[in-house]
């Protein structure tokens, strides 16, 4: 083929693509920015603590975490038994329903996906109940916890998890409200149906997806 056939690449095409280059980026980039904040959150530095009222004194010798209900195999861990267990971090944003969001936060624990393969859940099971040295409880629908972010955390960004932010060991369930991520993590139950913990029982959502503003009801 010779280049009489081929279309004219002008100055003014060229400066066209560049432009409309750019403008997909920019847009790109700020429904990126969008998409990362959730409707009705602001930004926030750390996580600020929220819980009950009541900070359990749990200490790793302590700690003992089982895992009943609906599974093919009991699970009991003491602390050294959890610590042997594979590692796994990752960098997540935490969305409270009290409005608050803080981005890039670091945890490290074992992943819920090996605690799956672990316990082998019974086909019917399709909810967990978390419960905590606190007394507070919370649902989570199985298939959320699935996700390769669910984590039993013992350290955020890169120290130990303080008393405060539910050491020794919380859940963390990035992709819901941070209601869901149980701090002082004590006992799971999987269930066939849905049933509601502490915040649930009192009006909160059964889900809590942040970007679809699941708060309350
Ligand atoms: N055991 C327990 N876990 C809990 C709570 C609680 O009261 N008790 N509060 C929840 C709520 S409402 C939030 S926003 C987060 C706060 O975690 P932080 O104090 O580490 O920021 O913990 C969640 N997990
Ligand atoms: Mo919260």
């Amino acid at each position: 083929m010779s280049d009489e056939f081929l279309p004219p690449t002008s100055k003014l095409t060229a400066t066209k693509e560049i432009w409309a280059d750019q403008r997909r980026g920019e847009s790109g980039e700020k429904s990126e920015r969008k998409r990362r904040l959730p409707p009705g959150q602001h930004q926030t530095q750390g996580l600020p603590v929220l819980d009950l009222g009541m900070q359990p004194v749990v200490s790793q010798q302590d700690w003992q975490f089982t895992v009943g209900g609906l599974i093919g195999a009991p699970v009991t861990w003491d602390w050294a038994t959890f610590m042997a267990q594979p590692q796994t971090t990752v960098t997540v944003d935490i969305h409270c329903v009290t409005t608050w969001s803080s981005y890039d936060n670091e945890f490290s624990g074992v992943s819920f996906r090996h605690l799956l393969d672990l316990i082998q859940p019974a086909p019917n099971a399709r909810f967990v109940m978390a419960r905590s040295f606190d007394g507070y409880s919370t649902n989570v629908p199985l298939e959320w916890l699935a996700d390769h972010d669910v984590l039993l955390c013992h350290s955020w960004n890169g120290a130990p998890l303080s008393r405060e932010h539910g050491g020794p060991v919380r859940l963390l369930v990035p992709k819901l409200y941070f209601w869901k991520s149980a701090k002082w993590l004590r006992h799971l139950t999987f269930m066939e149906k849905d049933q509601p913990g502490f915040w649930e029982a009192r009006g909160y959502h059964m889900r809590g997806e942040p970007f679809l503003e699941e708060r309350y009801g």
